[in-house]
């Protein structure tokens, strides 16, 4: 089910009350007539007998005629209006790609791509730790500092074709090294058992994360997205579905539709595709992580909690 704060939420509550008020009436009249006219229960010498391409007008009933007319009528127009929120919410109002953190989708048999079109910088520090770990990474160096405590650490690096890795203790270290920052750069630091206690990625404009991708909590997102071939396999169609926010658009090969959603919650939710597109379309999945922003005016965005 989407997430409570989106208007898809209110509007699956909505629809499911009605739709259970309407089948309790169904059935429970269903049943009911099924078991009262069942054959033996009514004597049939004493039935009268329809005439064909007669109607039997002195059985009218004008009252029940309008009810059953005028009711779902109602409910029908009701549950337009209360769709009409949603509808304009995914498809109303999209943000243009200045405002908006945008990310290319690009689809394939079997396949998702997606690429960044401006920078993003994922931090992730492990819960609990007995020490204040800072890290800084700048184009000159990476620095680590563990305060006043000795801890002994390890710092992995990959920064484009580039790599390395250095020990940390004494309360820190700092490795000069040429950082660039137009290509990815991940660095994660491990304690003395070989657990990860930080981790910081940087995806540059036209980057691409592998497995999962990330975008900030509280901000408009937006996915422009195309259909294309690789190698042997066609361009088909897809549609990419983020069921967290109940947001869904088909990808048509030859055309870029778009869809756009603002996450409100820090997490990782799932990506999958709901058109079928061929043998492993079932296998067409991913993670999207929305990363925490420390100023953001959603709570839910500024910790990981
Ligand atoms: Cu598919």
């Amino acid at each position: 089910m989407p997430a409570e704060y989106t208007a898809f939420h209110g509007l699956y509550e909505d629809f499911m009350f009605w739709s259970i008020i309407v089948g309790i009436i169904v059935f429970v009249w269903m049943i009911y007539a099924v078991l009262r006219f069942r054959q033996g229960m009514v004597d049939e010498s004493k039935l009268e007998k329809l005439e064909p391409g007669v109607f039997p007008k002195e059985r009218d009933n004008m009252t029940l005629e309008t009810a059953w007319i005028v009711l779902p009528t109602i409910l029908v127009a009701w549950l337009c209006v209360l769709s009409w929120q949603s509808l304009y919410d995914a498809w109303g109002n999209p943000p243009s790609d200045e405002e908006a953190f945008v990310v290319d989708v690009t689809a394939t048999q079997w396949n998702w791509a997606f690429t960044y079109t401006e920078p993003i910088t994922v931090e992730e520090t492990a819960d609990g730790l007995p020490y204040t770990l800072a890290v800084a990474v700048s184009d000159g160096s990476i620095s680590v500092s563990t305060g006043t405590m000795d801890v002994n650490l390890t710092a992995i690096w990959t920064n484009g074709p580039a790599s390395g890795q250095f020990n940390i203790s004494d309360g820190g270290a700092t490795q000069n090294t040429i950082i660039d920052l137009q290509e990815t750069m991940i660095l994660k630091i491990n304690d003395a058992d070989g657990d990860e206690v930080y981790s910081f990625q940087r995806y540059p404009a036209q980057s691409s994360s592998a497995g999962e991708v990330y975008v900030p909590c509280g901000e408009d997102i937006k996915m422009n997205m195309i259909s294309e071939r690789l190698g042997e396999a066609d361009a088909v169609l897809h549609a990419l579905f983020l069921p967290e926010w109940g947001v869904k658009e088909d990808v048509v090969p030859g055309v870029t539709t778009m869809l756009y959603f603002t996450p409100q919650e820090t997490g990782t939710f799932d990506v999958v595709c709901a058109e079928y597109c061929g043998m492993r379309h079932a296998y067409m999945t991913m993670k999207i992580t929305v990363i925490p922003v420390a100023d953001s005016v959603y709570d839910g965005c500024r910790s990981d909690a």
